[in-house]
């Protein structure tokens, strides 16, 4: 079923707060950032109004440099606290159009409004009613952006800032993206960019005309990603769940076990599961929780951090199945397992798909997720990992 999905992002969130707060600022170069020291300051610039922008500055700069270009702006030192009063009034006006949000960023919310654009007379009409209540309850203008998917939403957001209103229709997606620029792509960072001008790519339409076996063939599943960007195909549910503090799957045996293999198809059906589950919402988790409950219903966890935030089945069962070893249950039968990862990040716009991690990425996860959408869930089951089980260390040997 089609979708419609909905991208708000706040303009010159911190600067436009100020600005609000203090309305003798309105209408002039409000830069929010680092103490600027009479242009000795070491810091950078959170972000900077309109009227700011036009001098040159932007968000991440040094502030030395802001104060060269305009020593006359009005520096102001972030205040925190109040962006996120304001952020949370803005995100409870949202959750009046829809159960479905998803907040991303302090400034910036996805909803899916397929089921209830109907309430208020289209998605258009809802648009411009989202933006009337915002400015009127925070004075505050905004950017949204209206498509069929999470991707072509943010992109259409982003396009007519400040105070715009995109809206591109189900048969008009590809037209949309063509003439725009390859960096925009999700995943497609700076070490990306030049790959993929160097075979004659610069704009998205460009990559759309790519056959995609040869994207494939010359970039791997990142090809094939990229590919399916292009052509708008990008299916991630908005969701809350990576706001939330963690994700897990847990499955109470049939009858208690002591039977270890049973125990260890059944962490790794779990970890298979909660990594799906991960990837559809594009998180990544840092800390890995093991939770085991005995026969008499006693109740222990394990947990164990990573350097880096994972979300493939093999990492996951990896170090369930170090953490099940470790326990010892004392000959006791088991009635529940879970997994839960927490300490979440999520991926977009942060993550470059060429970096040496992503590259190492399950190649096997992918293929696997792929005949779950079309399969369903149950379809597959990962052979590989339960092989050499014999002489594997998974269950220490209880005395
Ligand atoms: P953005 O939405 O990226 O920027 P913005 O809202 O200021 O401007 P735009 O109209 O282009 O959306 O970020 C939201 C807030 O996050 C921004 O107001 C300040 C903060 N921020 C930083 O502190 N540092 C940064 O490098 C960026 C990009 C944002
Ligand atoms: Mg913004």
């Amino acid at each position: 079923m089609p979708r419609t999905i909905l991208h708000l992002d706040m303009d010159a969130f911190f600067a436009a707060v100020e600005q609000s707060d203090h309305p003798e600022w309105r209408g002039k170069p409000v830069v929010v950032g680092a103490d600027p020291r009479g242009g000795r300051g070491r810091g950078v610039v959170s972000t900077c109004s309109y009227e700011a922008r036009r001098f040159g500055i932007h968000s991440a700069m040094p502030i030395s440099k802001a104060w060269k270009l305009n020593p006359g702006a009005i520096y102001v030192q972030p205040r925190g606290r109040r962006y996120a009063e304001v952020s949370r009034q803005v995100m409870e006006i949202l959750s009046h159009f829809s159960p479905d949000l998803e907040q991303i960023s302090i400034d910036e919310a996805f909803l899916d409004i397929t089921s209830t654009q109907k309430l208020f007379g289209g998605a258009e009409a809802m648009a411009k009613r989202i933006k009337a209540e915002i400015r009127k309850e925070t004075n505050l203008s905004c950017s949204i952006g209206i498509a069929p998917s999470k991707f072509v939403a943010k992109i259409a957001s982003d396009l007519r800032k400040p105070d715009g209103l995109v809206l591109v229709p189900e048969g008009e997606v590809e037209r949309f993206l063509a003439p725009l620029e390859i960096a925009r792509l999700w995943g497609c960072g700076p070490k990306t960019v030049p790959l993929l001008q160097a075979m004659g790519i610069f704009t998205i339409g460009d990559l759309a005309a790519c056959a995609q076996l040869e994207l494939i063939n010359k970039f791997g599943q990142v090809g094939l990603h990229f590919w399916r960007l292009a052509h708008g195909l990008d299916e991630r549910p908005v969701s809350d769940d990576h706001s939330a503090k963690s994700m897990s799957r847990e499955s109470t045996f049939a009858a208690d076990t002591g039977d270890e293999e049973e125990m260890r198809q059944t962490l790794l059906s779990l970890c298979d599961d909660l990594a799906y589950d991960m990837r559809r919402h594009e998180v990544r988790g840092r800390t890995i929780t093991l939770k085991i409950r005995l026969a008499d219903f006693s109740t222990f966890t394990r947990s164990r951090s990573l350097e880096t935030a994972t979300d493939t089945s093999a990492e996951l069962f990896h170090h369930a199945s170090e953490l099940f070893a470790s326990f010892n249950r004392k000959g006791a039968r088991i009635r529940l397992l879970g997994v839960a990862v927490s300490q979440l990040q999520q991926g977009e716009g942060q993550m470059d798909l060429f970096t040496p991690e992503a590259a190492r990425k399950d190649k096997v996860d992918r293929i696997m997720d792929d005949v779950r959408k079309k399969f369903g869930t149950r379809a597959i089951s990962r052979a590989s990992l339960l092989q050499n089980r014999r002489d594997s260390q998974w269950i220490r040997d209880e005395p």
